[in-house]
């Protein structure tokens, strides 16, 4: 959040945190949109999906924010007690000991994270979409085992991931042929220049295509994402970040 560039959200009314591409209806028709539903804390859709470009429609059937990334695993043989018994635990057991104010041992929990846990590469997914509100990304995904995640916070401090919110998904080697139209804007995105519009969105659909420049970890182990945030006039962008 330190390289937010405030006079580029605040020119457009826009704030920008994880991939979103908006597909118009003809695209989905070309691609057979994958769907994904949430409707507690879990994701419903398809275990197996060609590669290449894939669109994804996001329905968020619950009562709460969620989204999806989809994390490439950096080998088939990961399986759940990889993911449920050692890679899960020490997130929440650091979380908690950082709640605790416990810095030391957090950072001690923090440690046994399993190594191929630097491996995982992120291939994007959705923004992070309100209850009852439809996400619709189109992302390039390379042949490989995933694991599809929404790791917003509960109240208590506790990921969802936890919760049970991820799912194996396997990308086959047959690609989809298919590619995404023509962006309506781009939005780049970089550790130097936060991010940065071409254009001015317009009332109506837009369809944006998000240009990660770089990417560096910031102190939640990731780098930046692109969220689209609606708010009203009255809201203050300060304390909204
Ligand atoms: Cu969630």
């Amino acid at each position: 959040m330190k390289t937010l560039n405030k006079n580029n959200y605040k020119h457009f009314g826009i704030i920008l945190l994880i991939l979103i591409v908006i597909a118009c209806k003809t695209d989905q028709k070309q691609n057979n949109v994958i769907e994904v539903i949430t409707r507690s804390m879990n994701f419903q859709t398809a275990d197996t999906i060609k590669s290449g470009w894939n669109t994804f429609a996001y329905k968020n059937l619950s009562g709460e924010v969620h989204f999806f990334i989809m994390d490439k695993l950096p080998s088939d043989s990961i399986v759940e007690s990889d993911i449920k018994d050692h890679l899960l635990p020490p997130f929440d057991d650091g979380m908690r000991f950082l709640i605790e104010g416990k810095a030391d041992s957090a950072m001690v929990s923090f440690g046994k994270i399993p190594t191929w846990f630097n491996d995982v590469k992120r291939y994007g997914g959705t923004g992070l979409i309100s209850p009852g509100k439809t996400a619709i990304s189109t992302i390039n995904l390379k042949p490989g085992k995933y694991m599809m995640e929404c790791y917003v916070k509960a109240i208590n401090g506790e990921w969802h991931t936890s919760h049970g919110m991820w799912k194996f998904i396997t990308v086959v080697d047959e690609t989809t042929n298919f590619s995404p139209t023509e962006a309506d804007h781009t939005i780049s995105v970089s550790s130097t220049n936060g991010y940065v519009f071409d254009a001015q969105p317009k009332l109506g659909k837009n369809r944006f295509k998000v240009e990660f420049i770089d990417q560096v970890p910031h102190e939640h182990f990731n780098g930046h994402d692109v969220n689209l945030i609606k708010y009203d006039a009255s809201a203050n962008i300060d304390s909204l970040v």
